[in-house]
């Protein structure tokens, strides 16, 4: 019996994003988020970590899981689509091959099937025997199966959405964001087949120790920048009898920090909100007795 393959140990993480695109700009502000610097190579492929042994390689997206599934990189920042994709395409429906260490939040879409407007939608099986042009082939074979559904998949690399009035394909399967590119062309989704955004992924093996550990380190501070992200404090007075009114209208608050000054009920309280703290609530609670609002923006977070 051969020995099992494992990958070279390393002393450094290597982490896969776009190079450029819709995923490029804030996965690279994230990893800054979480503290890393890099001094870019000439030709600007490849990104040494200064601040800590984690560098990037900056590649086409639909190259991440391929750089992760050979060993060549150790994380990935890539749609959840094209990930999902790989691994069917790799697995065959069979064990996992990507694990998702997290969701990232940005580069939301879906996955959806869209027929020409034309259609009176009545439900899946009215694709039994239709041409669906799609570059997810094994996502949209997964979800025939699952319906029951024999359709001929039409594999097309780009411009999908203008398959069906070129006569290459009576339906699509693409993805969707704001809807505007599906209107354009005549055709409504009917059906979601898989809801994305970037997630950073990782192989369902485990790392070396080294390895391993500056990925827990990278993952507490993700977990920080992620949870700071759209979070502000809010620091304000107000007398203890009006706590029952404003502590509700703090906008997805956690519990606030409170300190008594004056050693009277007179408060001064520190509040972390998740949610939009925008003028108009600064104003309602300045209205229901807060005094001395104050907004501030957070750096970093360790919990
Ligand atoms: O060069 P490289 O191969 O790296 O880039 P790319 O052109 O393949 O990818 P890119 O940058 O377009 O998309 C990268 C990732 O962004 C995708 O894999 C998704 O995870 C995510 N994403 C989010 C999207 C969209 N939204 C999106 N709307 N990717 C593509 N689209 C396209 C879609 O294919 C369709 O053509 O936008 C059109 C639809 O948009 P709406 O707003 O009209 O519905
Ligand atoms: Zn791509």
């Amino acid at each position: 019996m051969s020995p099992p393959v494992t990958a070279p140990a390393r002393d450094r993480l290597r982490i896969a994003i776009q190079k450029s695109g819709r995923l490029a700009d804030p996965a690279r502000s994230l990893l800054a988020a979480c503290g890393l610097s890099w001094r870019e190579s000439r030709d600007r492929l490849f990104c040494f970590g200064e601040t800590l042994p984690i560098d990037l390689l900056l590649v086409r997206d639909d190259d991440i899981p391929g750089l992760i599934a050979d060993g060549v990189c150790d994380l990935g920042v890539v749609g959840r689509n094209v990930l999902t994709e790989a691994g069917l395409a790799r697995s065959g429906g069979g064990a996992p091959v990507f694990r998702e260490w997290r969701s990232l939040g940005f580069g939301g879409c879906r996955l959806a099937l869209a027929v020409p407007d034309a259609w009176d939608w009545q439900g899946a099986q009215q694709l039994a025997g239709k041409r669906i042009a799609t570059s997810y082939p094994a996502l949209l074979r997964q979800w025939l199966d699952t319906q029951g559904i024999d359709a001929n998949v039409v594999l097309l690399s780009g411009s999908v959405e203008i398959a069906p009035r070129l006569g290459q394909a009576d339906a699509i399967c693409d993805l969707v964001s704001s809807g505007a590119t599906l209107v354009a062309n005549q055709l409504k989704a009917v059906e979601t087949l898989l809801e994305s955004e970037a997630v950073l992924a990782g192989p369902v093996g485990e790392f070396d120790p080294v390895r391993a550990g500056l990925t827990d380190l990278l993952m507490r501070r993700m977990d920080g920048a992620l949870r700071v992200r759209n979070s502000k404090l809010l620091m304000f007075q107000a007398t203890r009898g009006l706590l029952p009114t404003l502590l509700p209208m703090l906008p997805d608050a956690e519990e606030p920090t409170v300190m008594q000054i004056d050693g009277e009920d007179r408060l001064a309280l520190q509040a972390l909100c998740h949610g939009a703290l925008t003028w108009q609530r600064l104003e309602e609670l300045k209205r229901a007795g807060a005094r001395g609002l104050m907004v501030l923006p957070i750096e970093g977070m360790l919990a």
